[in-house]
């Protein structure tokens, strides 16, 4: 969908970050309702609701940047620039999925990209950034990675030893806190301990900064600025994107153990509902609005019927792509 012509830069980003988070959010409308319906196997985690984190993050990112993902990864993939129907051929398990139809929503990874893969162990991307990230140093690349992880996620061992890794060996990672409030059905601040996040990453010596991650241009702002020092050698930062995560832990989860009023008073936080009035504010009308969502709603409806009509990788595939590292040696 083309816009009207010589409309200031900063609008134009802004339509560009809105149409990233209508792809996020149609994508994962489609893909919950064909894992309701069974055309999809395995759990689906929806991002939606938390479209303008990874939207944000990513547009701070250069191509062959790194990121690594959740097990809630698709926004990550589709903001980093994977491609949608590629997306949809790997969910519906088919020949041409991102990952030969083999992987499915929880391994979602597009290495050309710098995607590195969602995880459905939770913190394990964070440490896999770091692996990324010291290799690529020791190549001479100047890259930095986001690596993302959820509320819950930031209670495990792991990523409490990735924030000392990478301060320690000052590397370029931004650790962006998905703040949904919830691990899975735990309200996650029921579980953790100490003044908050920026604090607890603060004590690692991270710089720390809260934002509202339902704001796009906001996440955006405070992600580039953080990206920006971090490859000039400033070491590792960490982001708190505050968010709420509007559908349920999974696809098939009505999450009823959610209070009524919290939904009530959350919803209309939705950061698309925030990134329209944004648009509307800057000029852009009614119209326009309604025919991006449109054109976006078609480019997914006709990703889907792609992927339906594809085939099933064939049974001989399953043995490919895995890693040979041979026999085990023990000593030298
Ligand atoms: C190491 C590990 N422990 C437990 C789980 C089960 N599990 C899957 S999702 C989830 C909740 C994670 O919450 P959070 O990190 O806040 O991410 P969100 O689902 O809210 O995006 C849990 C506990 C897991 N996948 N991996
Ligand atoms: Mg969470």
């Amino acid at each position: 969908m083309t816009p009207a012509a010589n409309l200031p830069e900063e609008v134009e980003h802004g339509l560009a970050r809105y149409r990233t988070m209508l792809t996020i959010r149609y994508f994962e409308e489609t893909v919950c309702a064909a894992a309701v319906a069974g055309r999809i196997r395995g759990p689906v985690h929806p991002y939606i609701g938390e479209e303008a984190i990874a939207t944000g993050v990513c547009a701070a990112l250069r191509r062959d940047d790194y990121v690594a993902s959740t097990h809630r990864g698709h926004g990550h993939a589709i903001g980093k620039g994977a491609d949608p129907a590629a997306m949809m051929l790997e969910l519906y398990g088919r020949v041409g999925g991102l990952c030969g139809g083999k992987g499915g929503s929880m391994h979602v990874a597009d290495f050309s990209i710098g995607m590195l893969g969602a995880n459905g162990v939770i913190g394990d991307g964070v440490t896999m950034s770091l692996g990324a990230i010291q290799g690529s140093r020791l190549l001479g690349r100047d890259v930095v990675a986001a690596a993302f992880i959820g509320d819950g996620g930031m209670n495990r061992g792991p990523v409490l030893e990735a924030l000392n890794w990478a301060k320690t060996f000052r590397l370029p990672v931004l650790f962006v806190c998905e703040d949904n409030r919830y691990s899975a059905s735990t309200h996650s601040r029921s579980v953790t301990a100490g003044p908050g996040f920026t604090a607890r990453a603060a004590g690692f010596g991270l710089p720390a900064e809260m934002v509202d991650g339902n704001d796009v241009i906001e996440v955006e702002r405070a992600a580039r600025t953080m990206v920006e020092q971090l490859r000039a050698g400033a070491g590792p930062m960490f982001l708190h994107a505050l968010t709420y995560r509007i559908g349920g832990h999974l696809a098939q989860d009505a999450a009823p153990y959610r209070p009524k009023e919290e939904l009530a008073r959350r919803s209309p936080l939705d950061p698309l509902t925030r990134i329209e009035t944004w648009l509307a504010h800057h000029g852009i009308e009614t119209h326009t609005l309604e025919a991006e969502r449109a054109a976006v709603r078609e480019s997914i409806a006709t990703a889907e019927r792609a992927a339906q009509a594809a085939d099933f990788p064939p049974a001989a595939s399953v043995f490919a792509d895995i890693q040979d590292i041979g026999a085990p040696q023990w000593g030298a």
